[in-house]
Parts: C-alpha cells; sequence; structure tokens
C-alpha cells in the first residue's frame, strides 16, 4: 500500500518553497520578514501572557509560517485549473469579493485550509483575482488582450499531470510531492520578459496598470506575500529606518484591546527592469510585500457594524496619514465593544467555547454558556479571522497600482459568473465560522450531559 503525504503537508512545502522564492526575487521581503520577526520577539518578551496565550491555542507554532500571497489571473480556464493545482494542497475557494466598487477591474476570492487542524498546521491562503476583460469598453483593446491571454499555457506539463495523479488516485507520495511543488512553483515566478511590445503594453497600461500586469507576462507572478506580525504598529513605525517605503495608511480596523478581522499594511511596489519583445527595455511596477495582523471574525452583526463604522471614518479621515488616520478610527470605533464578554453578549463575533480544567468535574445543572463561564467551568476564545476584506484589498491594489480610487468599474459584482469560470461555487466565509461555533456548544453541552 502506497501512503500518500497529508495536503497539510503538501501546502506547507509549497508556502515554503514560494517564501524561499520570492526572498529570492524581492530581496526588500527578506528585510521585512527579518522586521517583522526582530519585532515579534520584542512583543512576545514585553507580553509573557500574550506568549502564554498564543502557546495554549497552539498559534505560537504557526507564527512564523502563517502567510498570505496574491495572484491575479487573465481567464476562466486558468482560474479552473488553479482551483484543481490549490485541492492538491488542500486549499479551496471561500469568499466572493468584488473590487470592481473599488476601482479595479477583478473579482476574487482565497483558496485556503478550512479544517481547524489544516489551519492550525499551516494556514497559507492565496488571494486570486480574476481579469475581467468585459469591463473594458474599447472592443479592440478587449479583443487584443483575451488573444495575447489565449496564447499562454501557465502550468507545466509536470504540473498538469501531477495534479490529475492527485485527482485519480486521491493523493500524492512523498516523491511525487516534491515534484508537484517544483512544478507549481513555476506557475508563480517572475519573468522579467515580457510576451507583448512595448505599444502593446503601453496600450493595455494605459487602460488600467492592473490589465498590464495581468496581460504581458507568460504567467501571474506572486505579487506580494505576508507574515503575520504581532504588532502591525510597530512594523509600520520602523519600516522606513530599513530602507522601505510604507504604504500611506494601515488598513483594517483600529488597534484594540480585543483586535477584530483584519489590520494589513504594505510596502510600495517596486519598479522593475522589464524587456518587451523586440529588446526594448523598460520597467514594471507590481510586487510588494505585506504585513497582517489578524483579530476575532465578526458575526453578520459585527461586520455590518464594522461596515458602518469604517464608512464613516474614513469619511473623516480622507487623506490623513496614519497617526491622524489611526486617531480617527480609535474615536469612531470607540462605538465597537472591546472586550470579549461584551462581543459575545451583542453576539458580534464568534467564539470557540471548550470545558476548562475545573470545567471536566463539573456536575451541576447550569447550563447557559455565559454562566457558566463565569463560575469558570467554560472558556470561550476567539476565533480567528481568517479571510479578506474588499475596502482593505481594494487599499492595498491602489497603494500599488499608483492609482486613485476610481469609480470606472463601479457596481459590477457578479459573484455567479465567477463561479462559473472557477467552475465550482465558492465557501460562504460567515456560514464557516458559524458552524465552528455551533460544533463547540454543541460539544461542550454534549460533554456536560455525559
Ligand atoms: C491583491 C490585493 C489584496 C489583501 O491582502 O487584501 C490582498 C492583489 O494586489 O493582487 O492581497
Ligand atoms: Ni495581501
Amino acid at each position: 500500500m502506497t501512503t500518500y503525504l497529508s495536503t497539510d503537508d503538501v501546502r506547507d512545502r509549497f508556502s515554503k518553497a514560494m517564501s524561499a522564492m520570492y526572498q529570492e526575487e524581492v530581496p526588500q521581503y527578506t528585510t521585512l520578514l527579518d522586521l517583522v520577526a526582530e519585532v515579534n520577539r520584542e512583543t512576545l518578551a514585553a507580553q509573557p501572557e500574550l506568549a502564554r496565550r498564543l502557546e495554549a491555542q497552539s498559534e505560537l507554532s504557526r507564527l512564523s509560517v502563517e502567510r498570505h500571497g496574491a495572484i491575479r489571473v487573465g481567464t476562466a480556464e486558468e482560474l479552473a485549473m488553479l482551483r484543481r493545482l490549490f485541492a492538491v494542497m488542500g486549499m479551496y475557494p471561500v469568499g466572493y469579493y468584488d473590487l470592481s466598487e473599488a476601482g479595479v477591474p477583478v473579482h476574487s476570492t482565497a483558496f485556503r485550509p478550512i479544517d481547524d487542524d489544516a489551519l492550525a498546521r499551516n494556514p497559507f491562503r492565496v488571494f486570486t483575482s480574476l481579469l475581467r476583460l468585459e469591463l473594458i469598453e474599447d472592443a479592440a483593446l478587449r479583443d487584443r488582450a483575451a488573444e495575447i491571454l489565449a496564447r499562454r499555457d501557465i502550468f507545466t506539463q509536470g504540473a498538469r499531470e501531477l495534479i490529475e495523479c492527485h485527482e485519480s488516485q486521491g493523493g500524492l507520495d512523498a516523491e511525487q510531492a516534491n515534484a508537484f511543488v517544483k512544478e507549481a512553483l513555476e506557475t508563480f515566478r517572475w519573468h522579467r520578459e515580457a510576451t507583448v511590445d512595448h505599444a502593446t503594453y503601453q496600450a493595455l497600461h494605459d487602460e488600467h496598470r492592473l490589465i498590464a500586469d495581468v496581460v504581458c507576462f507568460r504567467g501571474p507572478h506572486i505579487n506580494h506575500l505576508t507574515p503575520r506580525t504581532l504588532d502591525i504598529d510597530e512594523v509600520q513605525r520602523r519600516m522606513p529606518a530599513v530602507g522601505i517605503n510604507p504604504k500611506a495608511v494601515i488598513e483594517g480596523p483600529p488597534r484594540r484591546e480585543c483586535p477584530i478581522l483584519l489590520r494589513q499594511t504594505s510596502f510600495k511596489a517596486l519598479e522593475e527592469t522589464i524587456r518587451f519583445a523586440g529588446e526594448h527595455e523598460g520597467t514594471h511596477t507590481a510586487r510588494f510585500g505585506e504585513i497582517e495582523q489578524r483579530g476575532v471574525a465578526l458575526t453578520p452583526k459585527g461586520r455590518a457594524l464594522y461596515d458602518r463604522l469604517l464608512t464613516k471614518a474614513r469619511q473623516q479621515s480622507d487623506g490623513k496619514e496614519n497617526d491622524a488616520h489611526q486617531q480617527v478610527m480609535a474615536k469612531v470605533f470607540s462605538d465597537f465593544p472591546d472586550d470579549d464578554a461584551g462581543l459575545r453578549r451583542e453576539a458580534l463575533a464568534f467564539f470557540h467555547y471548550h470545558l476548562t480544567e475545573q470545567g471536566r468535574g463539573y456536575r451541576g445543572e447550569e447550563r447557559d454558556l455565559e454562566r457558566l463561564i463565569e463560575q469558570g467551568v467554560v472558556e470561550a476564545h476567539p476565533i480567528t479571522y481568517e479571510d479578506f476584506l474588499p475596502v482593505s484589498a481594494a487599499g492595498i491594489f491602489q497603494s500599488n497600482l499608483g492609482g486613485e480610487a476610481s469609480g470606472a468599474y463601479a457596481g459590477n459584482a457578479n459573484r455567479e459568473t465567477f463561479e462559473a469560470a472557477l467552475g465550482a461555487p465558492v465557501t460562504d466565509e460567515l456560514a464557516l465560522y458559524a458552524e465552528r461555533e455551533q460544533a463547540s456548544r454543541r460539544q461542550v453541552l454534549e460533554s456536560l450531559d455525559n
């Protein structure tokens, strides 16, 4: 009998290989990783309580492997094949993000692990965007782009074969898994030779820089990787001192006692030399590094409150520098409860319930979870948000595309076309958190009755 490697192991190997490749391709990313590691070390040393909590939740071991990346593809076939490629690594499409609202002609999903165990092992995610040529008004340009995309194959023959092998035999053995990682990595590699001449690049670039980025190269180069930091404000502050140029503001919620959702910032994309068909040299700006700090997943009610406060704060802080922006955010978000009990009481966030040591011997009649928590029988810890935020993603896109937000493509959410291109439905992220919370409640109550 052959034993297959777990998809978690394949993902872990792949994410490490991807990180190594990106560090070689973009040395500034290594500088960022060093800075993040330094700040994480200092934060853990200064906050032993935090270190203990992360350890207890097995979060410490995933700290250094925690990251996400992003790519952008041009056709339905490319997206559908990527779905099959990511499945080899136990990564499935979760969530639908409409970026047209923010003036970016793409819609997206995140391929990521779903089960608790898989997330704990390595939560590597890839934010994957599909270009929407149908939003380009100029028909000739649209046809030209489609024609260029139709000519490329972003997958190696070896990758295609190993994906089929995984599908037919239900897994890959160790040797096949290593070969798969090597072949799959090729899809994400940077190519400094554009596939088009300078005039074509320029025409696509003038429509939107993102379109040139997707259409003019042999593959969907990984455009950033994102390690996890324990103190995003501090890393943002220190970036200039290590020669990194941060984007203007940290996206997402403000700093809080009980972190919610996701805070992100990045360094600005680098201008890199490329060669166009016909030997002409030029530059292209697409690749950058990002950092993230995750908090608790919000319920639909919590998310609605977040969205409302964010809109309000953005109106007040438009164009402000990060410090001023964070002050406005903190003030507006004082309307968002900032303690675990409040977040639970108002059903704003998702929690995972489990019995405490003491709770294991509990023989009482009480079955109300909040009261059981007060009595020390049950503990609830926040469920980490594993997904993305469209407004933040748009901010990351924009700061790296050099552009201001424009309304050019707005109002074009189309989940059905996206899923048709993908060849599968995307999983609803909110339903996943709700299920995990429900299952943990059920388990606690069942063990009290046994
Ligand atoms: C993706 C930007 C979105 C995030 O972390 O929100 C993203 C891209 O630039 O392709 O990665
Ligand atoms: Ni990102």
